[in-house]
């Protein structure tokens, strides 16, 4: 996918007042890039989310990716599901994700067929689902929706179904908190993001992207009702968790 996304520069030049973070137009035309380049691991967790949909989508079923935006997930699911008569369903509330989201997909070979809905996590229903898939998206709910989204994930799950869930995290350590931002920076630096680019996004997410840490996610799932949940992937701060129904 990354061949159709430009380079992502939006936070190149120096502003008088950084708004905000929104994902608009211009976050989904650079979005592949900006993601890329800005979330260690990333590459790695959708890959690994098409080996978990091999593995653990059943027969009959609905699979989601909330929060979908250009819809990686999806097309990794879609292309590794080898179970009959499946459906997946991805869901952002951004039109410009969605509409790209929309065009990849249809772009993409492969016969399991997929709604692309321009919808809220908060509300839209999920039912009937083998697996459910939420990347880097929890992380952009109001911190006090998160129980209620992840309850009723929870109670739309096949008993046997897993979530998938990816996150940035925070930590308890201070120590650990500055050295995992300190390589979570030089890992954007390798990419090609200069300083000021980092510290302009930095405030543009600040009260915009709130992590958590892996102990309050732990927590969330358990009092849920998930039977087991296990850290499967992480690299600096950013995690990956499944969690079984
Ligand atoms: C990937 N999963 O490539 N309802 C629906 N969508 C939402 C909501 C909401 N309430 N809030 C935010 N979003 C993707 C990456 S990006 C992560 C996910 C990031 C959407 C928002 O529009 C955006 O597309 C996505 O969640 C988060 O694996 O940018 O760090």
């Amino acid at each position: 996918m990354s061949e159709h996304s430009s380079h992502d520069s939006i936070y190149r030049d120096p502003r008088s007042q950084v708004d905000a973070f929104v994902f608009d137009q211009s976050v989904a035309n650079v979005f592949d890039d900006m993601i890329r380049r800005s979330v260690p691991g990333y590459a790695t967790v959708i890959n690994m989310v098409g080996v978990l949909a091999g593995q653990y989508v059943k027969p009959g079923s609905v699979c989601y990716d909330l929060g979908c935006s250009l819809g990686a997930g999806t097309l990794a699911m879609r292309q590794f599901i080898a179970a009959d008569g499946v459906r997946i369903v991805a869901v952002d509330n951004s039109p410009a994700m969605v509409e790209k989201c929309r065009g990849l997909v249809a772009q993409q070979n492969q016969a399991v067929p997929v709604d692309v809905l321009q919808d809220d996590i908060n509300s839209v229903p999920i039912e009937n689902a083998s697996m459910v898939v939420v990347n880097f998206t929890l992380q952009f709910i109001e911190p006090d929706q998160r129980q209620r989204v992840l309850q009723r994930i929870y109670d739309g799950l096949l008993d046997g179904g897993v979530l998938i869930i990816s996150e940035k995290i925070a930590f308890d350590s201070a120590a650990e908190q500055q050295m995992q931002t300190e390589l979570h920076h030089s890992f954007k630096r390798l990419n090609g993001y200069s300083d000021l680019e980092i510290a302009q996004k930095r405030t543009a997410l600040e009260n915009v992207l709130i992590p958590d840490t892996l102990e309050t996610h732990r927590q969330r799932l358990s009092n849920c009702g998930f039977a087991h949940q296990h850290v499967w992937f992480q690299c600096f701060n950013f995690a990956s968790m499944i969690a079984f129904k």
